[in-house]
């Protein structure tokens, strides 16, 4: 824990109240979605502006105290978790929107605006922040940047990367860098805004960023179709790519329907019930494209890669079928879920699920298994139920016993071990199976560049 003297230095950097140390504090600020690491912060410190921020992480260096970031708390690889006495830098207080420019379709925000809050803004302004997921509704744009957010609108519009247009971040060292200054073209040398895409807070802050908007779609339409079996979800991909564009591709298992329709507030979406469901979405802009839905769909039925389906007819029928897939995640987060978010080339979509579910089904013959994920992005969520009469520890521990089989079969089909949910603390020790020795050796070498004293988000992403 920090000394008294040293906190209250910290407290004169910010606005009166605006450092925490009470137990409840500690333990709401300190985490994030996972319950693998319990929280154990010294402090929670609230700044309001870039130059506190700054004043922070001198302070920081000067004591050699390490700095957490904190954003929605809505991580999933506890790279947002407090464990070892750090000072958790919390962003709640630097929320708002500070610009706005209709011509480059760009919104200046703080790192504390809600993604929801973003995507509400470009709406009002006739236009569209294309990246969403379930907890859009609690997790920071800050965050978001932090762990490169995906979900499920990839397939059309990419990663938070994608929408980036200049980042001002606080580094390691304490120096305010502007990065990349909102250009679409700027080539004058490396793109240091990159570096901080992804890197889960541990090169420095990000204190505002420059987010880029899209025009809106027009007329989404939603399909729900059953499928018999696995290798009839990537054909029924390319069947419909081939026609259009798609603006959505997403699928999930019948245990996963189970436990939603068990809530009793959600439609099955249509009478058959069958062993798995793709979610597709596109934008009907004319009665030929929902025509040319429809026809892909026969097709897809008379291939015997569907088996029964429907398609949205109103924005509340598409926000019903939508619900059958992002509902998924906060339905069985309190069956205690081991989590896998896993990621391949397309193309080996179907060989991969094949040999990672033949392993899943030999070595957990008694767990609740419950795919789902953005599986037209090659990116499946494995999600493991703790059952009832095992306890945490053991049931995380078996699950980890697998996860060797897991990722060796990720690293054969050269996949990728954190699709979208980043490495934090719960992956660390797996970074070998996506990334080199040699890459993890430079990865090291410029955080060293931008965090000299090892003060940021100490032991996330690797030891
Ligand atoms: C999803 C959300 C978190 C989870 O639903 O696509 O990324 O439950 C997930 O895996
Ligand atoms: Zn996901």
């Amino acid at each position: 824990m920090i000394q008294q003297t040293l906190l209250d230095e910290l407290m004169t950097l910010v606005e009166p109240g605006k450092v925490l140390t009470d137990p409840a504090s500690l333990e709401t600020y300190g985490r994030d979605w996972t319950k693998h690491y319990p929280p154990a912060p010294s402090a929670i410190v609230f700044p309001k502006t870039v130059e506190q921020v700054q004043a922070i992480v001198r302070w920081a260096n000067a004591h050699t105290i390490a700095l957490v970031p904190s954003g929605g708390r809505t991580g999933l690889s506890a790279a947002a978790v407090a464990a070892n006495g750090e000072v958790v830098v919390a962003f709640d207080y630097m929320n708002q929107i500070l610009d706005f420019n209709g011509t480059d379709r760009t919104v200046v925000c703080q790192p504390g605006v809600i993604t929801e809050q973003l995507q509400n803004f470009a709406e009002g302004k006739g236009l569209y922040y294309p990246v969403d997921f379930a907890s859009a509704g609690s997790s920071q744009i800050g965050g978001n940047i932090g762990t490169n957010a995906g979900g499920i609108k990839v397939i059309r519009y990419g990663m938070t990367r994608n929408w980036v247009a200049g980042l001002k971040v606080v580094t390691g060292k304490g120096d305010v860098l502007e990065l990349n200054k909102d250009l679409l073209k700027n080539a004058t040398g490396y793109d240091l805004r990159h570096l901080f895409i992804g890197a889960e807070g541990t090169l420095g802050f990000i204190v505002e960023a420059t987010m880029r908007l899209e025009r809106q779609p027009n007329n989404l339409t939603a399909m729900v179709l059953g499928t018999p079996d696995f290798n009839s979800i990537m054909p029924v991909l390319h069947a419909f790519q081939n026609k259009m564009d798609l603006t959505a591709f997403e699928f999930f298992s019948d245990q996963g329907l189970d436990k939603l329709l068990a809530r009793g507030d959600i439609p099955a979406p249509f009478e058959t019930r069958t062993p798995f469901y793709a979610l597709l979405e596109f934008e009907a802009t004319t009665e030929t494209r929902a025509e040319q839905a429809l026809a892909t769909f026969e097709h897809c039925v008379e291939q015997g890669w569907v088996i029964d389906g429907v398609m949205s007819q109103s924005e509340t029928q598409l926000r019903n079928l939508w619900r059958l897939r992002e509902d998924l995640s906060e339905t069985i987060a309190p069956f205690t879920p081991y989590k896998n978010d896993l990621s391949v080339t397309v193309s080996k979509v179907p060989a991969f699920l094949a040999d990672i579910d033949a392993i899943v089904t030999t070595n957990y013959p008694d767990f609740e298994v419950i795919w789902y994920g953005h599986i037209g992005d090659g990116n499946l969520h494995l999600n493991i139920l703790k059952p009832e009469n095992l306890s945490k520890d053991t049931f995380f521990a078996k699950c980890a016993n697998v996860n060797k089989w897991v990722f060796e079969t990720v690293e054969r089909y050269n996949g990728s071990i954190s699709a979208e949910h980043g490495v934090g603390m719960t992956k660390r020790d797996y970074l070998t199976y996506s990334r080199s020795e040699a890459e993890i050796a430079y990865m090291k070498a410029i955080k060293a560049v931008f965090d000299p004293n090892g003060i940021m988000n100490p032991g996330k992403i690797f030891h």
